[in-house]
């Protein structure tokens, strides 16, 4: 929907041509880019920490900070039970020191949301910050306020569950980096995984969600790769010391280093050990763009650059305006599974069914047959011959992860219940920061005491108690996905140069 992505130019223009009104008389300076100054109250949520998980955090801090329209109302350092080892202070203190702009923050939830209505009152009063800071911003803005997450979305889906009424009134956008495009099988994705419910709480939210999917398939997805060599021949000399420290992972005073004398920009390696500095991988930038009112211009020097409207016209740039994504209409929503079990009335003589029931009992440690305050996952076995006797049970997963009646095997320990006619099995399963989908793919295997065997497959539900569902085209969107517009590479060369602007002659 291209005329969405455009019509946020027009709405702009109609709110400068308020302020040239509002100044006609006085000596009104021409019109340029800082008519757009701060005009964007906005509350950003990242798993930032310093030692990095994955720099690109520091990327996007850096473009909140750069992006001369954001009225920065508030942080929140997602995942309180990272931050409390990996702090995310440093990065931003480095960030208000560089821009010299105070922003308040707050520590976020510390756990995962127990069901999708989690108010998560119960957690400590040292990670109530994000939710806090969120809700308390809200109360306190005469303005709507513009929402961007680009970690978990735990404490915004708290925030919602809290106070809906209030995030109804002011929140003017959600703009959700996590998950995979509505055309995948399943969202296996890292800002997924850090918490399912919390994500499709936030999705199924009514409110103006701008969803923007990490991967997915026909274009849903936001994936880029930049140089950060390239990028960092833009930034000043302190925005680079920044990046330095990042990268460097240094243990040195935050601030005075933003001074110092800094050597190369370390290299960036990824799992297998590659250089891979040249061809990083980035996600967030368009919802910063979009969020901001930019638009994307094709430079005479052949470079794309975000810029607001009013300022592309300044520059004669108008009439070269590229779309290089946009965000398409879209209906989310989460819709509850049946609360009927399934059963076992067509299940052929001697065929073994397992099916998983629920994701949210907790009814076993990982090694130990006691619960452990950690959910997990339920599955029904229906067939298993109980005359003969079970001398051993165990569940793998297409990973290699298995799980045994002794709590032998490496992933952990299975407990059983048995009823008349079936056999319900309990296990935790702990699934990969790659959250791959062979993960959620299951094997169970009964050893009888004849030696016999018996086996059936199943699969883990993947946020339990409901499912996403995604209507596309929808007759009154009030939400929208991101969309890649131009073919891969004119994109990823468009974001590339984009970033590199960004950074160019801010933040000094
Ligand atoms: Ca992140
Ligand atoms: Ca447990």
């Amino acid at each position: 929907m291209e005329g969405y992505f455009r019509s946020r130019g027009f709405l702009f223009l109609i709110g400068l041509s308020v302020l040239l009104i509002a100044g006609a008389g006085k000596n009104v300076r021409a019109e340029g880019p800082s008519s757009a100054q701060r005009s964007v109250p906005v509350l950003y949520s990242s798993d930032l920490f310093h030692p990095h998980e994955d720099p690109d955090d520091h990327y996007d801090l850096a473009t909140l900070f750069a992006l001369d329209e954001f009225d920065i109302r508030g942080v929140i350092l997602d995942m309180g039970e990272i931050q409390a080892q990996k702090k995310g202070l440093p990065p931003l203190e480095q960030m208000m020191e560089i821009s010299g702009r105070k922003v308040p923050y707050g520590v976020g939830l510390n756990r995962k949301l127990r069901d999708r209505t989690d108010k998560a009152l119960d957690v400590p009063a040292e990670f109530q910050g994000g939710v806090e800071l969120i809700l308390n911003t809200l109360r306190a803005s005469k303005e709507k306020v513009t929402i961007i997450t680009v970690g978990s979305c735990r404490d915004v889906a708290v925030a919602w569950n809290r106070e809906p009424d209030l995030m109804r009134e002011k929140v003017k956008a959600v703009y959700v980096n996590a998950g995979r495009g509505p055309k995948d099988e399943n969202q296996c994705e890292f800002n997924v995984y850090y918490d399912r419910l919390a994500y499709l709480r936030l999705l199924e939210a009514d409110l103006p969600i701008y969803w923007a999917p990490c991967f997915g398939v026909e274009g849903y997805n936001t994936y880029y790769r930049a140089s950060l060599d390239e990028v960092q021949k833009g930034c000043s000399p302190r925005l680079r010391n920044y990046f330095v420290y990042c990268l460097s992972h240094s243990n040195e005073p935050a601030l005075p280093f933003l001074d110092s004398v800094s050597g190369p920009l370390p290299r960036l390696r990824n799992g297998q050990g590659q250089d891979v500095t040249h061809l990083k991988d980035f996600w967030c930038l368009g919802t910063f763009l979009h969020a901001a009112g930019r638009s994307v211009y094709r430079t005479p020097e052949g470079d794309w650059e975000a810029l607001q409207p009013v300022e592309a016209s300044r520059r004669g740039l108008r009439e070269r305006e590229e779309v290089p994504f946009a965000f398409q209409p879209i209906l989310l929503w989460a819709q509850e599974r049946e609360k009927t079990p399934p059963t076992d009335t067509d299940r052929k003589d001697g065929e073994v069914r397992a099916v998983c029931l629920d994701t949210r009992q907790d009814a076993v440690g990982l090694h130990s047959e006691n619960p452990d305050g950690t959910p997990d996952v339920q599955v029904r076995v229906w067939g298993v011959d109980v005359k003969k006797g079970i001398v051993a049970l165990e569940i793998v997963n297409k990973n290699g992860d298995r799980w045994d009646l002794k709590g032998e095997g490496q992933a952990g320990r299975v407990v059983l219940k048995k009823a008349d006619t079936w056999l319900d099995c309990y296990f935790s399963p702990n699934h990969p920061f790659s959250m791959s989908p062979d993960s959620f793919h299951y094997r169970m295997e009964v050893l009888y005491d004849d030696g016999t065997r018996a086996s059936a497959d199943f699969s883990e539900l993947f946020f339990g108690e409901a499912e996403l569902k995604v209507q596309l085209a929808p007759p009154n969107p009030t939400q929208f996905v991101f969309q890649k517009t131009s073919g891969e590479e004119t994109y990823e060369k468009a974001m590339a140069s984009c970033l590199y602007h960004v950074f160019k002659g801010s933040l000094k």
